[in-house]
């Protein structure tokens, strides 16, 4: 079965022929769509007569780009935390916003509380939030359970949500998000739960492809994040990190060394790290948003990063306590003003380069023949214009595997 997405004002998307961030931009186009495959990409009167027979998709002179993909995402949680913001715009330290019932552990307490069901039903809706503002895949972490019952839970929660939102929904297993208050004085017995009895089980129930860490000051060290992610890698998981985000630690070393696929936040990421991320190919994922809600002055160093050839990523880090919004288009803006990456290096930071953080360039990630078509129409002018007018929605219709998904108007 055949669709022709066609009256479109033009495309533009990363190609492999181009550098992640020189898209290719093409007018008089339309694209043929064979079940959820693109078929071929070619000039409107030729596409409508090579396919006569096929369903006609009104493109209403929207913008076609690959659908965003956003590679590091904390969805499936309980309880909002907005009291916790307000504590911290009123100035109030972390020690005191943890008291009063802030921060992941409270997150966890309320998680371990709440029925699988509550629980995807809450998630259901704000998974479909990234679908609204043209993400069509997103890695998801756990790391609200934090003991074995609850994050398979919370896996087995975004297992059964994939197959109920036509979003593509890349696992990722977090049990190595914050110790939880039972173990606060047994650090390491938590730990060797992680490893020999919660990694085996995901691994086992082959509930994630990735395995994280927040490799943090006062959360877990460069060591014990490496013992957790090479047990991880010895079950099938693919190794990522939470590096470098409040503290230089040598996460991103850590993430070189073993061959992470990615390694996120990178605020005090040393020119060390840098070099050893080029030559390790680990994928820098940059989550300017977080930088932002926080109210902090300093960003990851993009430029520094983009000038030594790395393929930096964009993502939202959606959360409840340092990233509420699954607006990739708002992080577009908020990562050129802040980071100084210009629009065409967002557009690939947002598409392929995402894409590569959670091994999908393959499949997403640019409109390209025999890739997923999964593309989303926008009301701008061109895509500079995109990070330009900031802070709404510009999607007017979100294409994922061929089927519309989401449309306004
Ligand atoms: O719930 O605060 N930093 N993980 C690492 C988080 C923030 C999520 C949270
Ligand atoms: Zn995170």
């Amino acid at each position: 079965m055949h669709k022709l997405l066609h009256n479109l004002s033009g495309m533009v998307t990363p190609t492999p022929k181009a550098k992640w961030n020189e898209p290719l931009v093409q007018t008089d186009i339309a694209i043929a769509i064979e079940n959820d495959v693109i078929k071929e990409i070619d000039a409107p009167q030729k596409l409508i007569e090579k396919y006569p027979d096929a369903e006609k998709i009104d493109g209403k002179n929207y913008l076609a780009l690959p659908g965003f993909v956003d590679p590091h995402t904390h969805p499936v949680f309980c309880k909002t935390r907005e009291e916790e913001f307000e504590m911290r715009i009123q100035g109030k330290t972390y020690e005191e916003i943890a008291a009063a019932g802030g921060g992941i552990l409270n997150s966890v307490r309320a998680f371990r509380q709440t029925s699988f069901e509550e629980i995807a039903k809450l998630t259901y809706h704000r998974i479909q939030k990234f679908l609204e503002y043209g993400t069509t895949t997103i890695e998801a972490k756990s790391g609200y359970g934090l003991s074995l019952e609850d994050e398979l839970k919370a896996l087995r929660i975004l297992r059964k949500l994939s197959q109920l939102i036509p979003i593509s929904i890349v696992p990722t297993f977090l049990g190595a998000h914050e110790i939880p208050d039972e173990y606060r004085n047994h650090r390491k017995k938590y730990i060797d739960i992680l490893i020999k009895e919660m990694i085996p089980a995901v691994a086992e129930e082959k509930l994630a492809v990735f395995c994280d860490v927040f490799c943090e000051k006062d959360v877990f060290t460069v060591e014990e994040s490496e013992r957790i992610l090479l047990t991880a890698k010895a079950h099938g998981l693919i190794p990522k990190l939470h590096a470098d985000e409040l503290h230089y630690t040598g996460g991103a070393e850590l993430a070189a060394k073993v061959k992470a696929i990615s390694a996120d936040h990178l605020l005090m990421i040393s020119d060390k790290g840098i070099a050893k991320m080029k030559e390790a190919g680990v994928i820098p994922v940059l989550l300017p948003g977080t930088a932002f809600f926080l109210g902090k002055k300093d960003y990851a160093p993009a430029r520094k990063m983009i000038e030594s050839e790395l393929p930096v990523a964009l993502a939202t880090d959606f959360n409840p306590g340092s990233s509420m919004t699954q607006n990739m288009q708002l992080i577009l803006s908020i990562a050129s003003i802040n980071m100084k990456m210009v629009p065409a290096e967002v557009l690939g930071a947002a598409t392929i380069n995402s894409a590569r953080a959670i091994g999908m360039e393959k499949e997403v990630g640019s409109i390209e023949v025999g890739k997923k078509a999964d593309i989303i129409l926008l009301d701008v002018p061109d895509y500079n214009y995109l990070p330009y007018h900031y802070g709404i929605n510009h999607v007017k219709m979100v294409v994922r595997h061929g089927q519309i998904v989401h449309q306004v108007d």
